[in-house]
């Protein structure tokens, strides 16, 4: 049997349709604005997620990265979740690459930041401080069980950056999830957002990707920026066709991995040494602790991983399990019988 692989979504194949569509796809030079599909998947990506533009990037982390140094410049403060993707797995590159300046606020269990917290957080005028500029948020929240934030708490979000004139970015890298758990079109998340960036090659299945999606203004300056960090790509229609797929096959059926999430949440609520609990999971990422004396994260990993079951150790007793396109639900079953034999 092949490994049931539960690392990250990020290991999806691309589908057979995928290729086919890669192999017939019609590029030009997209430095010159003229490759007709990556303008049409800029176009599909801008109207999933009621903006007027998009431009297309190779990465999540290029997304954000691009964003930040769209809005902010050297010495400017931006707000973020003390538990953010920005924050703890992207090499602190807006301070590296743009001078910004990180102010983090705790991210509630949800993923949310209190709205007092970030008032708290922002700066008056004053020689000694540094400008508040930028408020980044996540949705799905990936440290936080991968849970979604939803439109309420963004358009309140939105009311306290409109009263300070502050800008706010999304790390949307999840945005499908959340929108499919929520029942709602992702436009419907983002309202207020000056800036969104999501990603195709996670739980979308497409093999490299993601988008930045603003105002035309914010995508004619993004544009800049990805040129000069070397993100100005040439014939990316291959690649964008892929992407295309993931906006029109592939959003709907994250539901089945959201199921599949929930099952493996509540057969481990049900093993000897594993602490979780199964209602926290909201979408594709399941967060458990292992209890059993003496053993750590990483041996526990290492165990599984020896018969076949591949979980992430992200802490000395925390693991991460997560949902894609290539889990099913036998293979959740595979999951738990592994971690019964082993367990108990
Ligand atoms: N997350 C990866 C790892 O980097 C941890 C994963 O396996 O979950 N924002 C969020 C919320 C993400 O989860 C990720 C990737 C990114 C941005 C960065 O995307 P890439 O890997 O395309 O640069």
């Amino acid at each position: 049997m092949q490994p049931v692989d539960l690392r990250s979504d990020t290991i999806t194949q691309p589908t057979r349709s995928m290729r086919q569509a890669m192999a017939d796809a019609e590029v030009g030079d997209d430095v010159f604005g003229e490759d007709p599909t990556v303008n049409r998947l800029e176009e599909m990506a801008a109207e999933r997620l009621g903006k007027e533009a998009a431009l297309f990037v190779v990465s999540g982390t290029m997304a954000n990265l691009v964003c930040q140094l769209t809005h902010c410049t050297r010495g400017d403060e931006m707000i973020l979740g003390d538990q953010s993707h920005i924050f703890w797995y992207e090499q602190g590159g807006s301070a590296a690459m743009g001078g910004i300046h990180s102010r983090p606020v705790p991210n509630q269990p949800d993923g949310r930041l209190l709205l007092d917290d970030m008032e708290a957080a922002i700066r008056p005028e004053n020689i000694h401080f540094p400008r508040t500029r930028l408020i980044a948020l996540e949705n799905t929240h990936n440290r936080c069980n991968g849970n979604p934030l939803d439109g309420e708490y963004m358009a309140r979000v939105g009311e306290l950056a409109r009263r300070y004139g502050l800008n706010i970015h999304v790390d949307g890298a999840r945005i499908f999830n959340a929108a499919v758990t929520l029942g709602v079109e992702p436009r419907a998340l983002v309202k207020p957002a000056d800036s969104v960036a999501f990603c195709l090659s996670k739980g979308l299945a497409a093999p490299v990707g993601s988008l930045v999606c603003g105002t035309r203004d914010f995508i004619t300056q993004a544009r800049r920026v990805r040129k000069v960090l070397g993100g100005g790509m040439r014939q990316a229609g291959i690649i964008a066709a892929a992407g295309i797929i993931s906006l029109t096959e592939m959003t709907d059926r994250l539901a089945d991995d959201h199921a599949n999430a929930r099952k493996l949440a509540e057969g481990l609520a049900d093993r000897k040494g594993i602490s979780i609990d199964p209602e926290d999971v909201k979408t594709n990422i399941v967060f458990f602790e292992v209890t059993r004396e003496g053993m750590t994260a990483e041996e526990l990993a290492g165990q599984l991983d020896k018969e076949g079951v591949r979980v992430l150790a992200l802490g000395p007793t925390r693991l991460r399990a997560v949902t894609h396109y290539q889990v099913t639900s036998r293979d959740i079953d595979h999951a738990l019988r592994v971690f019964e034999n082993f367990l108990g």
